[in-house]
């Protein structure tokens, strides 16, 4: 079958999108099998703190970040410090295609299920995609993506962004 055939077949196969359980991208995360990243933001974000009095005050926040959030698997300060990972789809759908997630899914199983408290992620997922579309170099433009639920074509319910872009697109969409 063609690969728009399989990914409709696996859609449609996919966990239902109000299931709790893990997916394929929680094994990605936690690099438990191996995936293109391009894009993590797991660096400390010194750019946070640079308007910070003085640079002990810096120091002890990157003693904290060492002792604390590199070794420590904390949800809440993921969500501020860690939160996105993009990495190449296995499926490309274009010379470039990369997946934007946040790393810590937080019930955000697709778009429908988003919530008040998704809008900051939210908001990092596309201007991650913005980021590595540069990456990439896609400066004549490229094509972001979710898809929803079953009709969405949806495969996996862990929310993501399709960035995909190298060649011309088509307008409607498949
Ligand atoms: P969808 O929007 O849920 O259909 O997108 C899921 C994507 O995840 C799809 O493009 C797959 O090719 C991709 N993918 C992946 O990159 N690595 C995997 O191990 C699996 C799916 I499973």
């Amino acid at each position: 079958s063609t690969p728009m055939a399989s990914e409709k077949e696996a859609a449609l196969a996919a966990t239902p999108p109000d299931s709790d359980s893990p997916t394929i991208f929680d094994k990605i995360i936690k690099k438990e099998i191996p995936s293109t990243v391009v894009y993590e933001d797991d660096k400390f974000q010194w750019k946070f703190f640079i308007h910070t009095r003085t640079r002990a005050a810096c120091l002890f926040l990157y003693f904290l970040e060492s002792r604390l959030f590199l070794h420590v698997n904390m949800p809440t300060v993921q969500k501020i410090f860690k939160c996105v990972l993009a990495f190449r789809d296995i499926q490309p759908q274009g010379p470039t295609h990369i997946l934007v997630i946040p790393k810590v899914r937080d019930g955000l199983t697709g778009l429908s299920k988003a919530e008040e408290r998704h809008i900051d992620i939210l908001g990092r997922l596309l201007y991650t995609a913005k980021l590595v579309a540069k990456q990439e170099g896609l400066d004549d433009g490229y094509r972001v993506v979710i898809n929803d639920g079953p009709k969405g074509c949806q495969s996996v319910y862990h929310i993501h962004v399709h960035v995909i872009g190298g060649r011309q697109m088509n307008w409607p969409p498949g």
